[in-house]
């Protein structure tokens, strides 16, 4: 039975996109994909660090959460994650953000994930993915933060298409 999950991924090491790219052509192996469009946001955390660009991946997966889970931190190692200091630069981050309508609570995993509905790197990939989306009964784009949003879109959904 697969299940929708939603994946936001972000990056402000190396080459973010070609990372972001390849991480998506990964996420392709363990279902069916779809991306949002690419922002660049401003650093949450300390401020003395680079733009991240960050998307979503909605993915249709069979894999169990803490499965998915250790496919996700395998294609981060694979992209040589580096994280210099707690809430500093990073290489590639993979977060599950929601699966299915599970609230899951593990010594690993937390979801819906944490913070979620204070980032609007995160709430507005996912709003480009489903505009009705809902999190604990919360319409996402009433949220105020997504009416105010400033994120930049560097890129339009196909930006991880590769040819
Ligand atoms: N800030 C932005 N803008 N985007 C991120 O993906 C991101 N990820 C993080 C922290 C350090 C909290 N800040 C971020 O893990």
């Amino acid at each position: 039975m697969s299940v929708v999950t939603y994946i936001g991924l972000g990056s402000n090491l190396g080459d973010s996109r070609k990372t972001l790219t390849e991480a998506v052509a990964k996420l392709a192996a363990l279902g069916r994909v779809k991306t949002s469009k690419l922002y660049q946001s401003p650093p949450m955390g300390p401020q003395d660090q680079p733009h991240y660009l960050n998307a979503v991946a909605r993915l249709e997966t069979d894999l169990a959460a803490l499965d998915l889970l250790d496919e996700l931190q395998k294609i981060e190692q694979e992209a040589g994650r580096v994280r210099l200091r707690h809430w500093g630069e990073r290489t590639l981050d993979l977060d599950i953000l929601l699966y299915g309508q599970e609230q899951i609570e593990h010594q690993r995993l937390t979801v819906p994930h944490i913070g979620l509905l204070e980032r609007d790197f995160v709430i507005m990939p996912l709003l480009d993915l489903d505009k009705n989306i809902q999190i604990q009964a919360q319409c996402l784009k009433d949220l105020a933060l997504a009416q105010d949003s400033t994120l930049l879109v560097v890129a339009d959904e196909f930006w991880s298409a590769v040819d």
